[in-house]
């Protein structure tokens, strides 16, 4: 690598122009330092940040399958603790890694306690091996194997709340983040760094080649999500919601509109029921975390 370094997380990696796990990546190594061992389960960062001989990682990386991503970091936590030694262990997965692949050791290794942060970055779908459809994949988005069509809609099931099922586990600190805010997201490993026992972030990490949007768009999608009610951020310790971003909202349209992943409820004709199907999440949302800013008039 040559010219000006970017961190820890160094430039010159094989993501696509403004590829938001690329953002997330660089923003966790700054808020966690040099002092960290990242297991990184297979899938797009993992891809993009290590093509054979070459890595972006200036810390200690070892890939793992997609299956054992916490067993492996578990692991590591395990002997660095019988060793007497103090760094840190972030493991790192996509949503399939995550919310489907990798749920059983992530579990197993929540329900142990061990000491070290789990980050999910989630594209909402398995974006390296063409966009398939994942458990985090939103309602009625068209994926390879959710297309929308004659006959369907795109994806039929609702996003999975991982989030809330690791809070059940008993973690100390669970929290969702998005690059669109980077120091949030920043501050939010920081103190899932900072916390004893097994924590996990959740970050939102629109993706210009799956969702269909110009790369430049990456923090605007992020932006609207937000601003729409379909993501939160949150946190949660010792299993209460604690922090909430607040928005005045905009209705779930301008978020839908701006992603080829949802042109088929625009085109060839509004459809408008499962528009209000969406916006009925984003409204479910807003009651169940208490995000809107009520305007005086
Ligand atoms: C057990 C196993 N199943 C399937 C694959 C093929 N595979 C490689 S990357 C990938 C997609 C990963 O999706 P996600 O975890 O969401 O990460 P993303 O690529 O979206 O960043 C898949 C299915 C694999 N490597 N191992
Ligand atoms: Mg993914």
């Amino acid at each position: 690598m040559t010219g000006e370094s970017c961190g820890l997380f160094e430039y010159g990696h094989r993501a696509c122009g403004g590829c938001a796990a690329a953002m997330a990546a660089r923003t966790i190594l700054d808020a966690a330092g040099k002092d960290t061992i990242i297991v990184s389960a297979t899938g797009c960062m993992e891809v993009f940040s290590t093509p054979y001989p070459e890595t972006a990682w200036k810390v200690p990386w070892i890939h793992s399958l997609f299956e054992n991503n916490s067993a492996v970091a578990s692991g590591i936590v395990a002997s660095l603790k019988k060793q007497g030694r103090k760094e840190k262990v972030i493991a790192l997965g996509g949503d399939g890694a995550t919310f489907d692949i990798g749920i059983l050791c992530l579990s197993g290794a929540f329900e142990r306690g061990h000491d070290f942060v789990y980050i999910c970055y989630d594209n909402e779908a398995y974006m390296n091996t063409g966009i398939q459809r994942s458990g985090a994949t939103p309602y009625d988005a068209s994926t390879t194997t959710s297309p929308a069509g004659k006959c369907s809609t795109g994806n039929r099931r609702p996003k999975k709340d991982l989030p809330m099922i690791l809070a059940a586990h008993g973690a100390p600190y669970v929290a969702t983040a998005s690059v669109a805010y980077l120091p949030d997201l920043k501050k939010k490993v920081e103190k899932a760094i900072a916390t004893e026992g097994p924590c996990y972030l959740q970050v939102h990490a629109p993706c210009c080649t799956g969702w269909g949007f110009e790369g430049e768009k990456t923090m605007t999608i992020g932006k609207l999500a937000i601003e729409t009610g379909l993501w939160v951020n949150y946190e949660m310790e010792d299993g209460k919601v604690t922090r909430v971003k607040k928005v005045v909202r905009k209705p779930v349209e301008v978020y839908l509109k701006e992603q080829r992943r949802f042109r088929h409820l625009f085109k060839p004709k509004l459809n408008e029921t499962e528009i209000a199907k969406i916006q009925a999440v984003a409204d479910r949302n807003a009651e169940r975390f208490g995000i809107d800013i009520k305007l005086k008039k």
